[in-house]
């Protein structure tokens, strides 16, 4: 079985590790969230693709879930005492030689696509992980400081300043300019099944479906897409999503972000028949958590299949179980 997965960081990282034990004869690609990248120190930092690439591959920090484990900071605090800044983000020591094989690479000529392929060699994530796109694209946030409405990037919103003043607008940009990268399309063409992870809805899978071409392939593919609720209990699991739908005008449910994403086409006739006209949307099926049982009617109601099952992903087997009810939704819709 030929799985596509769009995923942001943490969430479809430890998503994408239960998917692996439910389904370890499927052939998984994991198209990646490159918005969140940024460039420091003079070299290009890719937080999303990095997060899914040590996580699979065994290097993530269990307990912060980004970045290398056993990491030391001696070049962060050699950076400090020249005065060269940002203090804000903690790239660790094992961190940076990611960072500097990354940009000599992109430097030397490399698409992203090849860089991280080349990356994951060392790391086996047992996925095929390609970024969303070559082009740059980077995630802008709108806020308000000292009186002022200003962009500033999505890492600063959430690392410095923690997401504690309001979003105003959230823009993915150069996604409208970008192309996707090698592959993605074609991925999405010859999958069985495309899943949204629990993952940010708005500045994860929203970024990756900015990209022009990426959700119309979705739309077209005539294949199950299933999506997983990141929000539980009416808030995020952890992070910023709340913030950042607020901005988008989405409330922070199950329900709306399901509604957000919109239904799709059915699949089959009789689906058709039970739920009448198609949508425009992309899910045919949503998973909410079971605290969220009373989000269901609402969900079906809006044209889209969806079961309450438990969506914490507090270990392996609780996280393989949700990737095996999204599978079965799948062929519940096809
Ligand atoms: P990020 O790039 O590191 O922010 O990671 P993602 O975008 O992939 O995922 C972030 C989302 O994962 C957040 O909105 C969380 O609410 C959600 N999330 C994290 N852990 C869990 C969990 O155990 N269950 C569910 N349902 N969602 C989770
Ligand atoms: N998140 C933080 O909250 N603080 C940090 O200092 C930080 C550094 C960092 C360095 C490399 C990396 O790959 C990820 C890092 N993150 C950090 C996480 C990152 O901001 C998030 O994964 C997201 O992009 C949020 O969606
Ligand atoms: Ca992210």
């Amino acid at each position: 079985m030929r799985i596509v997965v769009l995923a942001g960081g943490i969430g479809g990282a430890r998503f994408l590790r239960g998917l692996k034990a439910a389904a370890p004869d499927a052939d998984i690609t994991v198209i990646g969230n490159t918005g969140d990248d940024i460039h420091l120190f003079g070299l290009k930092v890719c937080p999303d693709l990095d997060t899914v690439m040590y996580t699979l591959g065994g290097g993530i920090n269990e307990e912060q879930g980004w970045g290398r484990a056993d990491e030391t900071f001696r070049v962060k605090e050699e950076l400090a005492a020249y005065g060269v800044g940002p203090e804000w983000f903690g790239l660790g020591d094992r961190d940076f030689a990611t960072h500097i094989v990354r940009t000599q690479m992109l430097s030397a000529g490399y698409p992203l696509s090849a860089v991280t392929e080349a990356l994951c060699d060392r790391w086996q994530p047992g996925v095929r992980l390609l970024p969303m796109s070559d082009d740059r694209i980077e995630t802008h946030v709108a806020v308000d400081e000292d009186g002022e409405r200003r962009a500033i990037h999505f890492q600063e919103y959430w690392v410095r300043l923690r997401a504690s003043v309001p979003a105003h607008a959230v823009v993915p940009v150069g996604a409208d300019q970008a192309k996707p990268a090698p592959g993605v399309l074609e991925a999405i063409a010859e999958a069985d099944v495309v899943l949204f992870p629990p993952s940010n809805p708005v500045v994860s899978v929203g970024t990756i479906l900015a990209v022009p071409g990426i959700r119309e392939a979705i739309a077209e593919a005539g294949v199950p897409v299933i999506g997983l609720s990141p929000i539980v209990g009416d808030a995020p699991v952890r992070g910023m999503a709340d913030k950042v739908l607020a901005a988008v005008g989405v409330e922070s449910t199950a329900a709306a972000v399901a509604r957000h994403y919109g239904a799709a086409r059915p699949l089959s006739a009789r689906d058709g028949e039970e739920r009448g006209a198609g949508g425009t949307g992309l899910l045919h099926g949503w998973l909410v958590d079971s605290v969220d049982a009373g989000a269901v009617q609402e969900v079906a109601a809006a044209g889209i299949r969806c079961r309450a099952v438990p969506l914490m992903m507090t270990d392996l087997d609780a996280t393989a179980a949700m990737a095996r009810e999204a599978l079965a939704l799948a062929e519940e819709v096809r």
